[in-house]
């Protein structure tokens, strides 16, 4: 199946439902990998900087919690451009540590560049993409007989619904073996006040990325979107930690695809959710960890405590 058809299907499914939404996987083709790029520079878009500052603070912390004696594998999902994961391999490198890196994700291209791109830093290093989705992939690592410290950083577990997080969880779990660790990076709950700006910022960048929804759609779909209809709109929920991002049309509308030969109605001030953004508490990250068969072995946070990167042990 092309990746085409599937984001049309998605789409109308999408649209079909009573309350209209988009994946947010679909944010990332070319020009929205490059909006996210932005959306990391920002002053107000805290994450990515203070989930930096865990790694080059805390990096040698976090090497120093591995239990492995022998030879390991660390494994990857959604390793993007990898600047943060190169502290950490760094550090390992450097006490001469015996591991395999392996960026797991399902375009070859991404992990291509990513390979290239960590060998011009760190020519030492052992790296073995996997190219595929995770529900083919992550079956397969059960058997290998290595260790493996699991990565799934960036806080991109917050993009599932509370029960999605669950079962993606149970599904890495169900990969792992007794004493495989797990390193997740997640967002905390704090002043909803900056939460709100990290998703709202100034510039209008996080607005931009929402709308290039709209121009993909043009562009891959023969959609007729007139951007200028739509507006973006985000709402942080402190007391759920939720964050949600969405479209609104500004006017009664019909949009026509060619893709499917089809046409959908926007009513005034309709929205299109395109964005989930969780936001956890400690005792969120606890309960989840405990329930998919983890326990947390060690805490690591930046300086203001915006950010964690939790370390859970198979059980
Ligand atoms: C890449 C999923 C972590 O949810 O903060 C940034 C994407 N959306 N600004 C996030 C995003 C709006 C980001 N993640």
């Amino acid at each position: 199946m092309s990746d085409q058809f599937n984001f049309k299907v998605d789409i109308e499914r999408g649209f079909e439902s009573p309350q209209k939404f988009i994946p947010s996987k679909y944010f990332y083709d070319a020009a929205g990998d490059r909006i996210f790029q932005q959306i990391m520079e920002l002053p107000e878009y805290y994450l990515t900087r203070s989930e930096a500052e865990i790694f080059e603070k805390k990096g040698g912390s976090i090497v120093d919690a591995l239990p492995f004696k022998e030879a390991f594998e660390v494994v990857e999902l959604g390793a993007g451009d990898g600047s943060k994961t190169k502290t950490l391999l760094q550090e390992m490198l450097r006490r001469e540590m015996d591991f395999v890196y392996r960026p797991m994700d399902i375009s070859r291209d991404v992990l291509g560049q990513l390979k290239a791109h960590m060998l011009e830093d760190l020519p030492t290093l052992s790296i073995d993409v996997l190219a595929g989705d995770y529900f083919h992939i992550l079956p397969s690592l059960k058997v290998d007989p290595h260790p493996k410290l699991f990565l799934f950083l960036g806080s991109n577990i917050g993009n599932f619904q509370p029960a999605e997080a669950e079962a993606f969880i149970q599904m890495i779990a169900n990969s792992m073996n007794s004493g495989d660790l797990l390193l997740v990076g997640m967002d905390l709950q704090k002043n909803p006040a900056l939460i709100e700006q990290a998703y709202n910022d100034k510039a209008g960048v996080t607005a931009d990325f929402n709308l290039n929804l709209l121009k993909r759609m043009n562009r891959e779909l023969g959609a007729n979107f007139n951007l200028d209809a739509f507006e973006f709109y985000s709402h942080y929920d402190p007391v759920r930690g939720f964050v949600n991002s969405y479209l609104v049309s500004l006017e009664k509308q019909i949009v026509y695809f060619s893709a499917m030969d089809k046409s959908f109605l926007f009513r005034k001030n309709e929205l299109i959710h395109t964005e989930l953004s969780r936001k956890f508490s400690g005792e969120q990250i606890d309960r989840l960890a405990f329930r998919t068969g983890f326990y947390v072995r060690k805490e690591f946070k930046d300086e203001k405590e915006y950010f964690v990167d939790s370390l859970w042990e198979k059980v």
